[in-house]
């Protein structure tokens, strides 16, 4: 039983920021940085940056639920990122940067509508959720230098000012689901 994994495919702006979010947490066995949500094969990089093929900036967490529950990677994920902003993380702009959650069961997608209904319903956030939920398609890995950027990149100003928030804000409110340092 302890050796069962999920798959879900999170979209929350540039996927360094996801990834080195998700690699912090208890559980979670990898971490992918690719593409999803969108209608060309094998997209590049700089095709997806150019905004045409449809897709979003994602990573493939794989998980044990037995170990980090469906519903814990869903509030860190809300959490990590702004949900209320369309096709915007900050001054990351563009339909790549989107909000979005590509479930893999009928289960994920009920806890994913749970959890954004009750983010919702207490006003907490100022404005309503616009992620765009739906099955994952295909998921297309990302080029290997997008692979562990902020841990290989940790004083690029981009690191420092944009994910290293974001992170410290996962430590303070999430210590409980997090490997040891
Ligand atoms: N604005 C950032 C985003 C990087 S990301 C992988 C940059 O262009 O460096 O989308």
């Amino acid at each position: 039983m302890n050796d069962r994994h999920e798959i879900i495919v999170l979209g929350g702006g540039c996927f360094w920021c996801v990834e080195a979010v998700f690699k912090m947490c208890k559980g979670v066995e990898s971490v992918l940085p690719g593409y999803a949500g969108g209608h060309t094969k094998n997209p590049t990089y700089d095709e997806v940056c150019n905004g045409n093929t449809g897709h979003a900036e994602v990573v493939q967490v794989t998980y044990n639920p037995m170990i980090i529950s469906t519903k814990d990677i869903l509030t860190i994920f809300f959490a990590s990122h702004d949900p209320t902003t369309k096709n915007r993380q900050g001054a990351d702009i563009g339909t790549q940067y989107r909000s979005a959650v590509y479930y893999t069961s009928e289960v994920q997608k009920a806890i994913v509508e749970e959890i954004i209904e009750a983010i919702n319903s207490s006003h907490e956030l100022g404005a309503p959720i616009v992620t765009e939920i739906k099955p994952l398609d295909v998921f297309y890995k990302a080029e290997s230098y997008h692979h562990d950027y902020f841990s290989r990149n940790k004083d690029v100003p981009y690191c420092e000012l944009v994910i290293n928030p974001k992170l410290e804000k996962v430590q303070k409110e999430f210590a409980m689901v997090l490997k040891k340092q």
